[in-house]
Protein backbone atom coordinates (compact mmCIF):
# COMPACT_ATOMS: atom_id res chain seq x y z
CA UNK A 1 0.00 0.00 0.00
CA UNK A 2 1.41 3.10 -0.93
CA UNK A 3 1.54 5.81 2.11
CA UNK A 4 1.23 9.54 2.38
CA UNK A 5 5.18 9.65 3.10
CA UNK A 6 6.08 7.57 0.40
CA UNK A 7 3.39 9.09 -1.91
CA UNK A 8 5.54 12.61 -1.01
CA UNK A 9 8.26 11.19 -1.84
CA UNK A 10 7.89 10.54 -5.20
CA UNK A 11 9.74 12.72 -8.10
CA UNK A 12 7.27 15.06 -10.26
CA UNK A 13 3.87 14.28 -8.74
CA UNK A 14 1.29 15.55 -10.11
CA UNK A 15 -1.12 16.87 -7.92
CA UNK A 16 -3.32 14.06 -9.07
CA UNK A 17 -0.94 11.39 -8.26
CA UNK A 18 -0.83 12.99 -4.62
CA UNK A 19 -4.65 12.89 -4.37
CA UNK A 20 -5.10 9.11 -5.82
CA UNK A 21 -2.04 8.27 -3.59
CA UNK A 22 -3.30 9.93 -0.39
CA UNK A 23 -7.09 7.91 -1.00
CA UNK A 24 -5.21 4.53 -1.72
CA UNK A 25 -3.08 5.04 1.18
CA UNK A 26 -6.36 5.63 3.53
CA UNK A 27 -5.19 9.00 4.54
CA UNK A 28 -7.13 12.10 4.52
CA UNK A 29 -7.72 14.52 2.09
CA UNK A 30 -7.96 18.34 3.66
CA UNK A 31 -9.40 21.37 2.91
CA UNK A 32 -6.75 22.86 1.37
CA UNK A 33 -5.19 20.36 -0.51
CA UNK A 34 -6.03 19.56 -4.62
CA UNK A 35 -8.77 17.67 -5.48
CA UNK A 36 -10.81 16.95 -8.28
CA UNK A 37 -13.88 19.39 -9.35
CA UNK A 38 -16.40 16.78 -9.08
CA UNK A 39 -14.92 14.81 -5.87
CA UNK A 40 -15.46 18.74 -4.49
CA UNK A 41 -18.78 18.48 -5.92
CA UNK A 42 -20.33 15.20 -4.86
CA UNK A 43 -18.76 16.35 -1.05
CA UNK A 44 -20.90 19.35 -1.25
CA UNK A 45 -24.18 17.47 -2.65
CA UNK A 46 -23.79 14.50 0.20
CA UNK A 47 -22.88 16.83 3.02
CA UNK A 48 -25.50 19.88 2.60
CA UNK A 49 -28.21 16.92 2.07
CA UNK A 50 -26.57 15.47 4.85
CA UNK A 51 -27.38 18.37 6.74
CA UNK A 52 -30.15 19.67 5.56
CA UNK A 53 -31.60 16.05 6.45
CA UNK A 54 -30.90 16.83 10.37
CA UNK A 55 -32.13 20.31 10.42
CA UNK A 56 -35.48 19.37 8.70
CA UNK A 57 -34.89 16.24 10.73
CA UNK A 58 -36.07 18.10 13.67
CA UNK A 59 -39.71 18.87 12.12
CA UNK A 60 -41.54 15.99 12.87
CA UNK A 61 -39.76 15.18 16.47
CA UNK A 62 -40.54 18.96 17.24
CA UNK A 63 -44.32 18.46 16.67
CA UNK A 64 -44.19 16.45 20.03
CA UNK A 65 -42.38 19.11 21.62
CA UNK A 66 -45.59 20.14 23.56
CA UNK A 67 -47.28 17.10 23.61
CA UNK A 68 -44.64 14.52 25.61
CA UNK A 69 -46.59 12.93 28.04
CA UNK A 70 -44.01 14.05 30.51
CA UNK A 71 -41.54 16.81 31.92
CA UNK A 72 -39.15 13.82 31.66
CA UNK A 73 -39.89 12.80 27.97
CA UNK A 74 -40.25 16.80 27.20
CA UNK A 75 -36.27 17.20 28.56
CA UNK A 76 -35.34 14.06 26.34
CA UNK A 77 -37.16 15.40 23.42
CA UNK A 78 -36.28 18.74 23.77
CA UNK A 79 -32.21 17.47 24.10
CA UNK A 80 -32.37 15.34 20.74
CA UNK A 81 -33.55 18.16 18.73
CA UNK A 82 -30.73 20.27 20.13
CA UNK A 83 -28.32 17.25 19.52
CA UNK A 84 -30.12 17.65 15.41
CA UNK A 85 -29.13 20.92 15.15
CA UNK A 86 -25.89 20.67 16.36
CA UNK A 87 -25.11 18.50 14.02
CA UNK A 88 -26.42 20.58 11.04
CA UNK A 89 -24.28 23.31 12.33
CA UNK A 90 -21.35 20.83 12.04
CA UNK A 91 -22.08 19.53 8.83
CA UNK A 92 -22.45 23.25 7.42
CA UNK A 93 -19.37 24.14 8.40
CA UNK A 94 -17.38 20.88 7.22
CA UNK A 95 -19.56 21.81 3.66
CA UNK A 96 -17.56 25.38 3.97
CA UNK A 97 -14.43 24.20 4.33
CA UNK A 98 -14.98 23.15 1.00
CA UNK A 99 -15.71 26.84 -0.84
CA UNK A 100 -19.72 26.74 -0.32
CA UNK A 101 -21.48 28.79 1.70
CA UNK A 102 -24.12 28.24 4.25
CA UNK A 103 -26.45 30.91 3.29
CA UNK A 104 -25.76 29.26 -0.05
CA UNK A 105 -26.76 25.87 0.91
CA UNK A 106 -29.65 26.80 3.01
CA UNK A 107 -31.20 29.11 0.12
CA UNK A 108 -30.70 25.52 -2.09
CA UNK A 109 -32.63 23.80 0.14
CA UNK A 110 -35.89 26.00 0.41
CA UNK A 111 -35.87 26.68 -3.20
CA UNK A 112 -35.85 22.84 -3.92
CA UNK A 113 -32.56 22.70 -5.52
CA UNK A 114 -30.72 20.97 -3.01
CA UNK A 115 -32.53 17.49 -1.56
CA UNK A 116 -32.95 16.26 2.33
CA UNK A 117 -33.34 12.44 3.49
CA UNK A 118 -37.20 11.36 2.22
CA UNK A 119 -37.59 10.09 5.71
CA UNK A 120 -38.28 13.04 7.43
CA UNK A 121 -41.24 13.98 4.67
CA UNK A 122 -43.66 11.06 6.64
CA UNK A 123 -46.00 12.34 9.59
CA UNK A 124 -45.67 11.80 13.59
CA UNK A 125 -49.02 10.76 14.25
CA UNK A 126 -48.70 9.38 18.01
CA UNK A 127 -45.96 9.32 20.31
CA UNK A 128 -45.02 6.27 19.56
CA UNK A 129 -43.72 7.49 16.42
CA UNK A 130 -41.36 9.99 18.09
CA UNK A 131 -39.64 6.33 19.62
CA UNK A 132 -39.97 4.09 16.25
CA UNK A 133 -37.58 7.31 14.79
CA UNK A 134 -35.23 6.72 17.83
CA UNK A 135 -35.42 3.38 16.87
CA UNK A 136 -35.37 2.87 13.39
CA UNK A 137 -33.81 6.30 11.85
CA UNK A 138 -31.61 6.97 14.19
CA UNK A 139 -30.66 3.36 13.85
CA UNK A 140 -30.44 3.42 10.29
CA UNK A 141 -28.52 7.01 10.25
CA UNK A 142 -26.23 4.93 12.25
CA UNK A 143 -25.58 2.17 9.78
CA UNK A 144 -25.02 4.62 6.95
CA UNK A 145 -22.95 7.00 9.31
CA UNK A 146 -20.48 4.73 10.95
CA UNK A 147 -18.50 4.24 8.02
CA UNK A 148 -18.54 7.96 6.98
CA UNK A 149 -16.40 8.87 10.08
CA UNK A 150 -13.48 6.87 7.77
CA UNK A 151 -14.51 9.08 4.85
CA UNK A 152 -11.16 10.17 2.73
CA UNK A 153 -12.54 13.73 3.46
CA UNK A 154 -11.05 15.02 6.82
CA UNK A 155 -13.28 17.76 7.85
CA UNK A 156 -16.73 15.32 7.54
CA UNK A 157 -14.73 12.59 9.04
CA UNK A 158 -13.75 14.32 11.76
CA UNK A 159 -17.47 16.06 12.19
CA UNK A 160 -19.02 12.13 12.06
CA UNK A 161 -17.40 10.63 14.79
CA UNK A 162 -19.39 13.12 17.19
CA UNK A 163 -22.71 12.98 15.51
CA UNK A 164 -22.48 8.86 15.49
CA UNK A 165 -21.99 8.80 19.23
CA UNK A 166 -24.83 11.23 19.25
CA UNK A 167 -27.05 9.12 17.44
CA UNK A 168 -26.43 5.93 18.89
CA UNK A 169 -27.24 7.68 22.90
CA UNK A 170 -30.21 8.71 20.11
CA UNK A 171 -31.24 5.56 19.20
CA UNK A 172 -31.17 3.98 22.38
CA UNK A 173 -33.66 6.48 23.87
CA UNK A 174 -36.14 5.28 21.24
CA UNK A 175 -35.59 2.30 21.95
CA UNK A 176 -36.02 2.32 25.77
CA UNK A 177 -39.47 4.59 25.16
CA UNK A 178 -40.81 1.99 23.11
CA UNK A 179 -40.10 -1.04 25.40
CA UNK A 180 -41.55 1.27 28.08
CA UNK A 181 -45.29 1.24 25.79
CA UNK A 182 -44.99 -2.13 25.28
CA UNK A 183 -45.02 -2.72 28.72
CA UNK A 184 -48.22 -0.66 29.15
CA UNK A 185 -51.88 -1.15 28.30
CA UNK A 186 -52.93 -2.94 25.29
CA UNK A 187 -53.41 0.41 23.21
CA UNK A 188 -49.73 1.33 24.18
CA UNK A 189 -48.78 -1.95 22.26
CA UNK A 190 -51.23 -1.23 19.37
CA UNK A 191 -49.77 2.07 19.07
CA UNK A 192 -45.98 1.27 18.99
CA UNK A 193 -47.17 -1.88 16.56
CA UNK A 194 -49.01 0.94 14.01
CA UNK A 195 -45.57 3.49 13.88
CA UNK A 196 -43.47 0.55 13.20
CA UNK A 197 -45.81 -0.28 10.40
CA UNK A 198 -45.44 2.97 8.80
CA UNK A 199 -42.08 3.79 9.76
CA UNK A 200 -40.39 0.23 8.53
CA UNK A 201 -40.34 0.49 5.01
CA UNK A 202 -39.15 4.47 4.95
CA UNK A 203 -36.42 3.43 7.09
CA UNK A 204 -35.31 1.43 4.19
CA UNK A 205 -35.38 3.56 1.59
CA UNK A 206 -33.47 6.38 3.38
CA UNK A 207 -30.43 4.15 2.01
CA UNK A 208 -31.03 5.29 -0.97
CA UNK A 209 -31.96 3.36 -4.23
CA UNK A 210 -30.90 0.06 -5.26
CA UNK A 211 -27.40 -0.67 -6.32
CA UNK A 212 -28.04 -0.88 -9.69
CA UNK A 213 -30.43 2.17 -9.86
CA UNK A 214 -27.45 4.22 -7.86
CA UNK A 215 -25.64 6.66 -9.99
CA UNK A 216 -22.95 8.03 -7.69
CA UNK A 217 -22.25 5.16 -5.79
CA UNK A 218 -19.23 3.41 -7.80
CA UNK A 219 -17.66 6.56 -8.17
CA UNK A 220 -17.97 7.82 -4.48
CA UNK A 221 -16.54 4.09 -2.99
CA UNK A 222 -13.70 4.30 -5.83
CA UNK A 223 -12.97 7.99 -3.72
CA UNK A 224 -13.34 6.27 -0.53
CA UNK A 225 -16.53 9.03 0.29
CA UNK A 226 -18.85 6.08 0.77
CA UNK A 227 -17.40 3.12 2.28
CA UNK A 228 -20.38 0.21 1.25
CA UNK A 229 -23.09 0.24 -1.48
CA UNK A 230 -26.63 1.49 -0.43
CA UNK A 231 -27.53 -2.14 -0.95
CA UNK A 232 -25.14 -3.62 1.68
CA UNK A 233 -25.75 -1.25 4.46
CA UNK A 234 -29.56 -1.70 4.46
CA UNK A 235 -28.75 -5.51 4.65
CA UNK A 236 -26.85 -4.66 7.45
CA UNK A 237 -30.03 -2.50 9.24
CA UNK A 238 -31.98 -5.66 8.89
CA UNK A 239 -29.94 -7.90 10.33
CA UNK A 240 -29.87 -5.97 12.98
CA UNK A 241 -33.11 -4.66 13.63
CA UNK A 242 -34.84 -7.57 13.17
CA UNK A 243 -33.39 -9.08 16.40
CA UNK A 244 -34.40 -6.10 18.25
CA UNK A 245 -37.97 -6.24 16.72
CA UNK A 246 -38.32 -9.61 18.51
CA UNK A 247 -36.76 -8.32 21.48
CA UNK A 248 -39.31 -5.77 22.36
CA UNK A 249 -42.84 -7.71 20.47
CA UNK A 250 -43.55 -5.82 17.63
CA UNK A 251 -43.99 -8.04 13.78
CA UNK A 252 -41.96 -6.27 11.13
CA UNK A 253 -44.39 -5.63 8.41
CA UNK A 254 -42.63 -7.44 5.54
CA UNK A 255 -43.82 -10.81 4.61
CA UNK A 256 -41.05 -12.02 2.94
CA UNK A 257 -38.70 -11.50 5.65
CA UNK A 258 -37.19 -14.76 6.64
CA UNK A 259 -33.53 -16.13 7.88
CA UNK A 260 -31.63 -17.26 5.12
CA UNK A 261 -28.82 -19.92 6.89
CA UNK A 262 -26.67 -19.84 3.45
CA UNK A 263 -25.85 -16.03 3.43
CA UNK A 264 -26.26 -15.89 7.17
CA UNK A 265 -28.20 -13.03 6.85
CA UNK A 266 -32.30 -11.87 7.03
CA UNK A 267 -33.71 -11.77 3.54
CA UNK A 268 -36.25 -8.99 2.86
CA UNK A 269 -38.71 -7.92 0.43
CA UNK A 270 -38.52 -4.93 -2.26
CA UNK A 271 -39.00 -1.55 -1.12
CA UNK A 272 -41.65 0.02 -2.74
CA UNK A 273 -39.08 2.20 -5.47
CA UNK A 274 -42.06 4.37 -6.81
CA UNK A 275 -42.60 5.65 -3.05
CA UNK A 276 -39.26 6.53 -2.90
CA UNK A 277 -39.01 8.28 -6.34
CA UNK A 278 -41.73 10.27 -5.49
CA UNK A 279 -40.98 11.78 -1.96
CA UNK A 280 -37.66 12.46 -3.45
CA UNK A 281 -39.10 14.42 -6.16
CA UNK A 282 -41.14 16.67 -3.15
CA UNK A 283 -44.54 14.38 -3.88
CA UNK A 284 -44.67 12.74 -0.46
CA UNK A 285 -47.27 13.32 2.40
CA UNK A 286 -45.39 16.27 4.18
CA UNK A 287 -42.65 17.83 1.95
CA UNK A 288 -44.55 21.13 1.48
CA UNK A 289 -44.88 21.35 4.90
CA UNK A 290 -41.13 20.98 5.43
CA UNK A 291 -39.91 22.97 3.65
CA UNK A 292 -42.55 25.60 3.92
CA UNK A 293 -41.77 25.46 7.48
CA UNK A 294 -38.03 25.56 6.95
CA UNK A 295 -39.02 28.81 5.01
CA UNK A 296 -40.45 30.59 7.62
CA UNK A 297 -37.77 30.08 10.10
CA UNK A 298 -35.35 30.91 7.95
CA UNK A 299 -37.08 34.31 7.19
CA UNK A 300 -37.55 34.79 11.06
CA UNK A 301 -34.43 34.76 11.95
CA UNK A 302 -33.41 37.64 9.63
CA UNK A 303 -33.10 39.94 12.42
CA UNK A 304 -31.02 37.42 14.21
CA UNK A 305 -28.13 37.30 11.18
CA UNK A 306 -28.45 41.14 10.93
CA UNK A 307 -27.63 41.50 14.40
CA UNK A 308 -24.82 39.30 14.22
CA UNK A 309 -23.63 40.60 11.34
CA UNK A 310 -23.72 43.91 12.70
CA UNK A 311 -22.17 42.73 15.96
CA UNK A 312 -19.49 41.67 14.14
CA UNK A 313 -18.39 44.63 12.09
CA UNK A 314 -18.68 46.87 15.18
CA UNK A 315 -16.19 44.29 17.24
CA UNK A 316 -14.03 43.92 14.20
CA UNK A 317 -14.02 47.85 14.06
CA UNK A 318 -13.15 48.28 17.75
CA UNK A 319 -10.25 46.05 17.47
CA UNK A 320 -9.19 48.12 14.20
CA UNK A 321 -9.32 51.29 16.73
CA UNK A 322 -7.43 49.75 19.46
CA UNK A 323 -4.59 48.41 17.23
CA UNK A 324 -4.11 51.41 15.82
CA UNK A 325 -4.32 53.26 19.02
CA UNK A 326 -2.00 50.79 20.30
CA UNK A 327 0.44 51.13 17.46
CA UNK A 328 0.34 55.02 18.29
CA UNK A 329 0.96 54.52 21.78
CA UNK A 330 4.37 52.45 21.11
CA UNK A 331 5.61 55.02 18.60
CA UNK A 332 5.17 57.55 21.29
CA UNK A 333 7.29 55.69 23.94
CA UNK A 334 9.92 54.75 21.45
CA UNK A 335 11.77 58.61 21.49
CA UNK A 336 11.71 57.97 25.59
CA UNK A 337 12.93 54.44 25.35
CA UNK A 338 15.98 56.11 22.82
CA UNK A 339 16.23 58.85 25.31
CA UNK A 340 16.75 56.87 27.90
CA UNK A 341 19.19 54.38 27.18
CA UNK A 342 21.13 57.30 25.61
CA UNK A 343 21.26 58.38 29.41
CA UNK A 344 22.27 55.19 30.52
CA UNK A 345 25.47 55.59 28.37
CA UNK A 346 24.14 52.17 26.18
N1 LIG B 1 -33.68 10.71 0.42
O1 LIG B 1 -26.74 7.67 -6.27
P1 LIG B 1 -27.43 7.67 -4.95
C1 LIG B 1 -30.50 11.43 10.07
C2 LIG B 1 -30.81 10.82 -3.80
S1 LIG B 1 -29.61 12.07 8.82
C3 LIG B 1 -33.50 11.72 -0.44
O2 LIG B 1 -27.50 6.38 -4.22
P2 LIG B 1 -25.66 8.78 -2.99
C4 LIG B 1 -30.27 11.97 11.46
C5 LIG B 1 -29.32 11.11 -3.85
O3 LIG B 1 -29.01 12.28 -3.12
C6 LIG B 1 -30.24 11.27 7.34
N2 LIG B 1 -32.69 11.62 -1.51
O4 LIG B 1 -26.84 8.83 -4.04
C7 LIG B 1 -31.55 12.14 12.16
C8 LIG B 1 -29.09 11.24 -5.32
O5 LIG B 1 -29.58 12.49 -5.76
P3 LIG B 1 -28.62 13.62 -6.42
C9 LIG B 1 -29.48 11.71 6.17
C10 LIG B 1 -32.03 10.45 -1.68
O6 LIG B 1 -25.39 10.16 -2.53
C11 LIG B 1 -32.19 11.06 12.72
C12 LIG B 1 -30.06 10.23 -5.91
O7 LIG B 1 -31.06 10.01 -4.93
N3 LIG B 1 -28.25 10.97 6.09
O8 LIG B 1 -31.27 10.61 9.80
C13 LIG B 1 -32.18 9.38 -0.81
O9 LIG B 1 -24.51 7.99 -3.51
C14 LIG B 1 -33.40 11.24 13.39
C15 LIG B 1 -29.38 8.95 -6.30
O10 LIG B 1 -28.92 8.20 -5.15
C16 LIG B 1 -27.34 11.27 5.13
O11 LIG B 1 -27.51 12.17 4.35
C17 LIG B 1 -33.04 9.54 0.29
N4 LIG B 1 -33.25 8.55 1.17
O12 LIG B 1 -26.26 7.94 -1.77
C18 LIG B 1 -32.11 13.41 12.27
C19 LIG B 1 -26.10 10.40 5.17
N5 LIG B 1 -31.41 8.36 -1.24
O13 LIG B 1 -27.91 14.26 -5.26
C20 LIG B 1 -33.33 13.58 12.93
C21 LIG B 1 -25.09 10.77 4.14
C22 LIG B 1 -30.80 8.79 -2.36
O14 LIG B 1 -27.67 12.88 -7.34
C23 LIG B 1 -33.97 12.48 13.49
N6 LIG B 1 -25.53 10.49 2.78
N7 LIG B 1 -31.18 10.04 -2.63
O15 LIG B 1 -29.51 14.57 -7.11
C24 LIG B 1 -25.34 9.30 2.15
O16 LIG B 1 -24.82 8.35 2.71
C25 LIG B 1 -25.74 9.20 0.71
O17 LIG B 1 -25.88 10.49 0.20
C26 LIG B 1 -27.07 8.39 0.47
C27 LIG B 1 -27.37 8.41 -1.03
C28 LIG B 1 -26.88 6.96 0.92
C29 LIG B 1 -28.25 9.02 1.22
Amino acid sequence: MVTAEVAEALPAQTPEDRFEAVVAAEQRIEPRDWMPDAYRATLIRQIAQHAHSEIIGMQPEGNWLTRAPSLRRKAILLAKAQDEAGHGLYLYAAAETLGVDRAELTEKLISGRQKYSSIFNYPTLTFADVGVIGWLVDGAAICNQVPLCRCSYGPYARAMVRICKEESFHQRQGYELLMTLMRGTEAQRRMVQDAVDRWWWPSLMMFGPSDADSPNSARSMAWRIKRHSNDELRQRFVDMSVPQAQHLGVTLPDPELRWNEERGGWDFGEPDWSELNRVIRGQGPCNAQRIERRRAAHEDGAWVREAAVAYAAKHAAEQAASHVAEQAASRAAEPVQHATEQENGK
